[in-house]
C-alpha cells in the first residue's frame, strides 16, 4: 500500500447519501493512485498499518473528495480591469462586446501569444484554485477562435497537467463569439468550426467536450445544433453556455442531445428543466458571473430541486464576467446569492461536478476502485467550506495518491 490516512472525519459525497454523513475515525488505503479500502474500523486500521509505505494521521480533520472546478476559462491573455472600469459607469457587458470589446479583445491578445506564453498566464489562476481544494479542473478554449489559436489554447490548457499537480479536462468552445473575419457571417464560421475545428480537435484528441454559447451575442439555436450534431460525430461529450442572459431555448436542444451539462441557466424557465431533468443533464450554476455582472434573474433552484437535477458549482473564471480563482468563494456566493445550503454547495463542486465532465465513474467520490483525489481541511464540520473565505483552511491536496506541495 503506497499510502494509509488515518483517523479522518470522512465526507465521502457517495452517490445516494443524505446529508454530509461525517464519520470519524476513518482510514482510507491507497494504492497506485486509487482509493483502495475505507474502514472506520480501528482492527482493520491496525492490520493495514503494517503494509503502508507512508502514513498521514488527519487528526481528526475533515476529508472531502478534492474539489473539481467543472467550468473555467482560465486560459487566456490580456486584461480587461478598464472594461470593469467602463461597466461601473454605466456601459453594459452587451454594449462593450458590440464595440469590439469583452470576448473579442481578450481573443486578440490570446491569438497574439504563445502556448508557453498562454501556459505562464494561466499558472497563477490555477494555484488559487488549486489553493482553494481543487483536485481538477475543466478548461474551455474559445479565446482563439482559429483553428490554430483554439488548439494552441486546448494544448496549453494540457501542458498545465504537467507543471501542477491536478487533473485537466479539456472542452473546445470555439463557438464562443464571432470572430471579426467572419463579421456579418457567422454561418460559414459555424462551418469551419464543425468541419474543420472539431476534427482536428477530436483527432488530436485535444478536447473531452464541446461548448457553445447560445445566446444574441453568441450563436442561435440552428448554430448550436450543428455544433452538436457535429460534437456527436466526432464522439465528443457536449456542454452548453444556455440560459446566461435570455431564454432561447439552449438549454432543452443541449438535453435533446445527451449533453453533460448546461451552464449560468438563470434564464431557464420550467419547460428547459424538466427537459433536463429527463435527459439527466447537470445544472451547471456559476454565482461569480452572476455577482460580477450584477444580474438579477436567478436560476430557477426551486424547480432543479424539485426535479432532483443535479446541480454543479463552477468558478466560470474568465476575464469579462468571473475574474475569481477561488472555489469556495463560489460556494459562499452559491449559498448567499442563490441560496443553496452548504451540503449542495459540497455536492455541487464534487459529485455533481464529476458528473457534469462525465469522469463521475472515477472522481468526485471517495470510495473503493475511485481515482485518489482528495482535500484535507483544517476543520471538522463541512458548512466550513461555504462560511469562511480566505482562510486557508487547506490543509492538505492529495492527487492520484500523491500528497501535493503548494
Ligand atoms: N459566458 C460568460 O460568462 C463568459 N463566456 C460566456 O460565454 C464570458 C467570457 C468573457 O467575457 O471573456
Ligand atoms: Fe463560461
Amino acid at each position: 500500500m503506497d499510502l494509509l490516512l488515518s483517523n479522518a472525519s470522512l465526507v465521502s459525497m457517495e452517490k445516494g447519501d443524505q446529508g454530509y454523513n461525517v464519520t470519524p475515525n476513518c482510514a482510507i488505503a491507497i494504492n497506485q493512485g486509487r482509493i483502495r479500502a475505507i474502514s472506520c474500523s480501528a482492527t482493520d486500521l491496525t492490520q493495514w498499518q503494517g503494509s503502508a509505505k507512508q502514513h498521514i494521521n488527519c487528526q481528526g480533520k475533515l476529508v472531502t473528495p478534492g474539489l473539481i472546478d467543472c467550468h473555467t476559462h482560465l486560459v487566456y491573455a490580456g486584461n480587461r480591469a478598464n472594461e470593469f472600469e467602463m461597466r461601473l459607469t454605466g456601459v453594459p457587458y452587451q454594449e462593450i462586446a458590440r464595440q469590439g470589446g469583452g470576448i473579442l479583445s481578450t481573443v486578440k491578445a490570446t491569438r497574439a501569444a504563445s502556448e508557453d506564453e498562454l501556459v505562464e498566464l494561466a499558472l497563477p489562476r490555477l494555484e488559487g484554485l488549486l489553493r482553494s481544494g481543487a483536485t481538477q479542473v475543466e478548461i474551455k478554449s474559445g479565446y482563439g477562435l482559429t483553428l490554430d489559436d483554439e488548439l494552441k489554447m486546448l494544448r496549453a490548457a494540457k501542458q498545465l497537467e504537467q507543471h501542477r499537480r491536478v487533473k485537466v479536462s479539456t472542452t473546445l468552445l470555439a463557438a464562443h463569439a464571432l470572430p471579426p473575419e467572419y463579421r456579418d457571417d457567422a454561418d460559414s464560421y459555424i462551418d469551419l468550426v464543425c468541419q474543420t475545428i472539431i476534427p482536428a480537435a477530436a483527432e488530436e484528441k485535444l478536447a473531452d467536450a464541446v461548448d457553445v454559447f447560445c445566446e444574441g451575442i453568441g450563436f442561435d439555436i440552428a448554430q448550436t445544433e450543428r455544433v452538436f450534431a457535429a460534437a456527436k460525430q466526432y464522439g465528443l461529450n457536449i456542454k452548453g453556455h444556455t440560459e446566461q442572459l435570455s431564454n432561447l431555448g439552449g438549454s432543452a436542444l443541449a438535453a435533446r442531445y445527451g449533453a453533460l451539462s448546461v451552464d449560468h441557466i438563470e434564464y431557464l424557465d420550467a419547460q428547459g428543466v424538466s427537459a433536463i431533468a429527463d435527459a439527466g443533464t447537470v445544472a451547471t450554476l456559476l454565482p461569480g458571473a452572476f455577482y460580477f455582472l450584477r444580474e438579477t434573474q436567478k436560476p430557477p433552484i426551486e424547480l432543479l430541486r424539485n426535479q432532483q437535477v443535479p446541480m454543479a458549482l463552477s468558478t466560470d473564471l474568465n476575464p469579462g464576467t468571473s475574474p475569481f480563482a477561488d472555489l469556495r468563494l463560489m460556494m459562499n456566493m452559491a449559498s448567499t446569492l442563490f441560496g443553496l445550503t452548504p451540503e449542495e454547495n459540497l455536492r455541487g463542486v464534487t459529485c455533481h461536478a464529476a458528473k457534469a465532465l462525465g469522469t463521475a465513474q472515477r472522481t468526485g467520490q471517495l470510495k473503493n476502485g475511485y481515482d485518489a483525489d482528495l482535500a484535507i481541511w483544517n476543520t471538522s464540520h463541512p458548512a466550513d467550506l461555504s462560511y469562511q473565505v480566505g482562510t486557508s483552511l487547506l490543509s492538505q491536496r492529495i492527487v492520484d495518491g500523491v500528497m501535493c506541495h503548494d
